[in-house]
């Protein structure tokens, strides 16, 4: 049957590339109408409430401007992996409809952590606007809105997952992708610190453990799991089989971050980058400081980590001078190769067009 599931796929695939692309269009828009219903949902029932409306309507505003503009990525692919995961058969509109809140619950977790991971890049604009903490009024007030964005996404499972076997499944996956991340973002922040710039630090070891946490469990991993768990793919082997291959893919993912940060189009991006005042492990760092003569160490040595625009212009020329955008074009075609044969190897039962439709929407993004 895995012959015929094969030929089955090879056979059908320009066909079904053109229903994909259709479906996924439609499911976009379902996806972003279901979030005005979600917004009614957590927020109406208590926006006269005479003791916590006016955190309501604080919430819905932070709901508003945090949630949505972003590429939804993350969101969408668990409609679209839910999808392939149900063929032959065509989920329901119920199913589907959690499928698009569980899409939204990832969104929220996203929203959190921007919210959050602004204030401690010190980050100055987010989706082409200012950071929600950088908004009159607002400063530090942030943090608690983060909590809040996070709250909702308990809130949503609660209401459309409770009654599914899988509910407690989704629940600590949240939990436990949620504690990856942060554990993530502890290593980000420490490896960076402003006042020690010590370039021994950064290492390809620590890159990819940072890199691991902070960006390719909750990006890539939980998406498809969540997915899977919804489909009723609970088994053991088939998770571990598509972390592998999600992992790597997010590792690839949190490198192109890095390359955006400091060669991307801030007009494209929507964010300005903030990588070498910051002091962080990024990707150019590290490959820079492999291929640098003790000459060019000297310079990163005294200009990574400062602020002031010349030092920040040395790091960029360096950059520049070492060929860092040829090689991260090298790294991309060859990524994307090996990504391919991680798939042929470890996707074993589960529909290849799960990764491959997330690995299309990645691969030479330039946002
Ligand atoms: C991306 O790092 C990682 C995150 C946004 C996770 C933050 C985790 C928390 C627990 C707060 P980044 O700083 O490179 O992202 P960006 O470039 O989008 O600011
Ligand atoms: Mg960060
Ligand atoms: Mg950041
Ligand atoms: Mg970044």
């Amino acid at each position: 049957s895995d012959v015929c599931r094969k030929r089955r796929e090879d056979m059908g695939d320009l066909a079904e590339s053109a229903d994909r692309k259709q479906q996924g269009a439609l499911d976009a828009r379902e996806f972003d109408r279901q979030f005005e219903e979600i917004v009614k949902e957590l927020t109406e029932p208590d926006l006269n409430h005479p003791e916590i409306g006016d955190a309501i309507r604080r919430l819905r505003e932070v709901l508003e401007y945090n949630a949505p503009g972003g590429k939804r990525n993350r969101g969408l692919s668990v409609i679209a992996s839910f999808r392939e995961l149900s063929r032959p058969q065509t989920p329901d509109a119920e199913s589907v409809q959690r499928a698009l809140v569980v899409g939204w619950c990832i969104e929220l977790l996203q929203a959190f952590f921007l919210v959050a991971d602004d204030i401690m890049d010190a980050s100055v604009t987010r989706r082409g606007q200012p950071c929600w903490y950088k908004r009159g009024g607002v400063g530090l007030d942030a943090i608690n809105d983060s909590f809040l964005l996070e709250a909702m996404i308990y809130r949503l499972l609660k209401r459309y997952c409770r009654a599914q076997p899988c509910s407690l499944n989704l629940i600590e996956l949240f939990l436990e992708t949620s504690y990856q991340t942060e554990l993530g973002q502890a290593l980000d922040l420490m490896t960076a610190q402003p006042d020690r710039i010590d370039l021994t630090r950064f290492t390809e070891e620590r890159y990819k453990a940072i890199v691991k946490y902070k960006t390719a469990f909750y990006s890539f991993y939980l998406p498809v799991a969540a997915a899977m768990y919804l489909a009723g793919i609970d088994g053991e082997e088939q998770h571990s089989n598509a972390k592998a291959i999600l992992l790597e893919m997010g590792e690839f993912f949190q490198i192109q971050d890095d390359f955006l940060d400091c060669f991307g189009d801030p007009a494209v991006t929507g964010k300005i980058g903030t990588d070498i005042e910051d002091n962080k492990c990024s990707w150019l760092v590290v490959e820079t400081l492999r291929r640098a003569s003790p000459e060019q160490r000297r310079v990163l040595e005294e200009s990574y980590g400062r602020h002031d625009s010349e030092s920040v212009s040395r790091v960029k020329s360096l950059y520049s001078e070492l060929g860092m955008p040829v090689l991260f074009g090298e790294l991309e075609e060859r990524s994307f190769q090996r990504l391919r044969g991680l798939i042929e190897r470890h996707a074993n039962t589960l529909p290849h067009a799960v990764f491959l439709s997330f690995a299309h929407k990645i691969y030479k993004r330039n946002k």
